[in-house]
């Protein structure tokens, strides 16, 4: 049963409604499409930025420093911090938290970490799911602040409207970034850590990737926006960046479309899931234990198997 209480106060963006919810859509499956089916109509007016690449860039520190700009410009900031790369639960965040104090504190923020709980591909559901939260309860702008090295942190930041891959000048980091498909998803780029040898190269080397790429007069070109997020400088060319892009889709009415793919992508990640949920439940799993013997032996194929349990789930259903 859900709360409607909770939700309510929820609406009046109460610190503790958020994060209780929260906990429910990361801990509670059946609960959690009833909440969200409840607190969709107040959804979709926050911005969503992400914020990807690779550890120990620079990504909380722009986090926090981006944070600041917008308060000062009268936002409620919520921030999903997520990082897979990390065995720890909760605790993974720790240092993040620690250098997040000042602006952790703050009524207009809201921060919440996920770190890796099984399945990866469920961490990405379950952050865009917070966002959605965050989103009703009133926050101007969600910030998804993510590690980029897997299809999850990727997917995570395909969710976002603004996409921000942050590199350093460290050698063959452009390079790492196009393999691991960063290049593809960058709205814009943040090369961070300005202050360091070899920033100049590294710029003219991603500039140079980006020159490679092909593309039409009108698309939309990523940008390279040097900062040192550490000493705050740059900061404002990246909220200005993210607006430039934000007016530049509106423009070109791309970003319906791009709000259209993201509830495509939703909608089939939460068909898919519903599915092996219910093709496993028990008589699922069952038929499938009950057959493996035969598979090992040689008598019959794990094709023909397969097909059984599809057959026998579709006369269920
Ligand atoms: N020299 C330098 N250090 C920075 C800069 N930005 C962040 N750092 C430092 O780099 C380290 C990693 O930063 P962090 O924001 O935690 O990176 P994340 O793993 O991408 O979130 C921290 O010690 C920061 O203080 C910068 O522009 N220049
Ligand atoms: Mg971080």
């Amino acid at each position: 049963m859900i709360n409607k209480n909770l939700i309510e106060n929820l609406f009046k963006n109460d610190r503790r409604s958020i994060a209780r919810i929260i906990s429910i859509v990361e801990s509670d499956n059946l609960l959690t499409s009833e909440y969200l089916r409840e607190i969709y109509s107040k959804t979709g007016n926050a911005y969503r930025i992400g914020i990807t690449g690779p550890p120990g860039a620079g990504k909380s520190t722009i986090t926090n420093q981006l944070t600041k700009y917008f308060l000062s410009d009268n936002k409620k900031v919520g921030i999903i911090a997520v990082d897979p790369t990390s065995p720890f639960t909760g605790g993974a965040l720790l240092g993040d938290r620690v250098r997040m104090t000042d602006i952790g504190t703050n009524d207009n923020v809201f921060i919440r970490s996920m770190a890796t709980r099984g399945s990866l591909g469920g961490l990405s559901k379950k952050a865009v799911d917070a966002a959605d939260v965050l989103d009703a309860a009133g926050f101007d702008i969600i910030i998804f602040e993510t590690v980029g090295v897997g299809q999850s942190e990727l997917d995570i930041a395909q969710t976002a409207d603004t996409t921000i891959v942050v590199l350093v000048p460290e050698s063959g980091d452009s390079v790492q970034a196009m393999k691991a498909g960063l290049m593809e998803i960058a709205d814009f780029f943040v090369l961070n850590k300005s202050d360091r040898p070899g920033a100049h190269q590294a710029f003219t080397a991603l500039q140079t990737i980006l020159l490679i790429k092909d593309r039409d007069e009108n698309s939309w070109r990523p940008d390279i926006i040097k900062t040192i997020a550490s000493e705050n400088t740059g900061i404002e060319e990246i909220a200005k960046e993210i607006e430039r892009h934000k007016l530049y889709m509106k423009d070109k009415n791309l970003f319906i479309v791009k709000r259209e793919n993201q509830a495509k992508t939703r909608i089939k990640e939460i068909v898919e899931n519903k599915l092996k949920d219910e093709l496993w439940s028990e008589t699922g799993e069952k038929s499938l234990n009950t057959s493996l013997q035969k598979v090992v032996l040689g008598n019959l194929s794990p094709y023909h198997i397969a097909e059984k349990i599809i057959q026998d789930f579709k006369d269920r259903i």
